[in-house]
């Protein structure tokens, strides 16, 4: 047996003090409609320490398509530690050239719509087909929802055997630029190693679709009969943002039911504006349970690219994506500089406090607190010199 390999690939081999993506131990039973376990889980097993590679290592393997070397990439670059940082931002500028080949879906929808079982049958057809698919989660929530990972490894155990397939669990925790900004980088390196479809699960409950919707060619809503509008977070801007609708689980006793739905969200979508220009969203009904539809949603996707790509969407949508990228992360990194700036964050609560109690106006609290910041700045940077 190789050396580490009882390990999961996407455990973490390097100090991980700083690391986005934190695993938590597992619950015992009753998550996510599994059945309660007799056993309590194992403690999380003991971190390993293995050699850092090389930026050149790194990048090779990732271009070799060595999954294991993928893995311990994303690490990498999920981490914040500063000579991290510094070897990933090397191995990303290696890798560029490589990247932006894949065809990128964000999947969405409320808690249980189904989305995680909806990408394995998605998945597994895809694999058949002789595409290599790559699965990350944009899910600022995991923290939250102890567990995901033992969730989503046994929604897609089919999928996770997949020679052909790469499944990554998602970050969790504020980084800098956030759990999007690894997320982003995952996607790049992941088509650097291969994968021509990217798959994106993000539960739509909130912000994580918008972030999502940033990161994606192709929007996939998923929807559920008999849940209502208000419980699966419909506001109209959420169905905006998609592409595509699939009312799910059309399976059964269900399949008259998810037809009806169907022409109801049918008339809705005449009333809404389509999020890609050029490109009228439809509805579609099928089950990931009997596999019913999944060829025909593969095709609808298949036909957006071509669509987009000779009206010149498909680029013109990356091209703002990337730019919509740098100013978050731009915007990200001066809002960390202020508020860990140290004197800021001395003389900040009590000039909050002299705005709480009327003596101070806003404005100029706000420049008091720029001044603070440029004097002591500017200082660092000439003593920097
Ligand atoms: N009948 C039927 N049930 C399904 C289908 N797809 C998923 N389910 C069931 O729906 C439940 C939730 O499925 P998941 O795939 O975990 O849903 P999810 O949207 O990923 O859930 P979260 O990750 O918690 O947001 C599970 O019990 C599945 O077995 C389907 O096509 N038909
Ligand atoms: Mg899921």
């Amino acid at each position: 047996m190789p050396e580490n390999a009882r390990i999961p690939e996407w455990s973490r081999d390097i100090d991980d003090s700083a690391s986005a993506a934190k695993i938590l131990h597992g619950v015992d039973g009753g998550h996510d409609g599994l059945p309660a376990s007799r056993e309590p889980l194992s403690s999380p097993p003991t971190p390993v320490r293995r050699r850092q590679l090389s930026s050149e290592e790194y990048v090779k393997g990732v271009l070799e398509h060595d999954r294991t070397i993928l893995a311990r990439t994303i690490t990498l670059i999920e981490s914040n530690a500063a000579s991290h940082i510094t070897c990933a931002q090397d191995v990303l500028k290696q890798l560029l050239p490589h990247t932006g080949k894949s065809i990128r879906v964000g999947i969405t929808g409320v808690p249980g719509v189904g989305k995680s079982t909806f990408i394995e049958a998605l998945g597994c057809y895809l694999c058949q087909k002789g595409h290599r698919v790559a699965v990350l989660t944009v899910d600022p929530s995991s923290s939250l929802s102890r567990g995901s990972i033992l969730g989503d490894k046994t929604r897609m155990e089919r999928l996770a055997r997949a020679e052909q397939c790469f499944i990554r669990p998602s970050p969790s925790g504020g980084t800098l630029g956030g759990v999007a900004g690894k997320s982003r980088e995952t996607i790049l390196v992941c088509e650097a190693a291969g994968f021509d479809v990217i798959l994106l699960e993000t539960v739509g409950v909130g912000q994580s679709e918008v972030t999502a919707r940033s990161m994606v060619d192709f929007m996939l809503l998923l929807l559920i009969t008999g849940a209502g509008d208000e419980l699966q977070g419909l506001k109209k801007g959420v169905i905006e943002l998609a592409d595509a609708l699939v009312i799910h689980k059309a399976d059964g006793e269900n399949v008259a039911r998810a037809e009806a739905l169907r022409s109801e969200y049918s008339q809705a979508l005449h009333y809404l504006t389509p999020f890609t220009e050029g490109w009228t969203p439809e509805v579609y009904t099928c089950s990931s349970l009997s596999e019913k539809g999944i060829p025909e949603i593969w095709d609808v996707i298949q036909r957006f690219i071509i669509v987009t790509t000779e009206s010149g969407r498909f680029d013109a949508r990356r091209r703002a994506q990337n730019r919509e990228w740098l100013h978050v992360m731009l915007e990200e990194a001066l809002r960390q500089r202020f508020y860990h700036h140290s004197e800021v964050a001395r003389r900040l609560p009590a000039i909050e406090q002299m705005v709480l109690d009327g003596v101070l106006p806003v404005t100029t609290a706000v420049r008091e607190l720029f001044s603070i910041f440029y004097a002591t700045e500017g200082r660092a940077n000439l003593s920097a010199k």
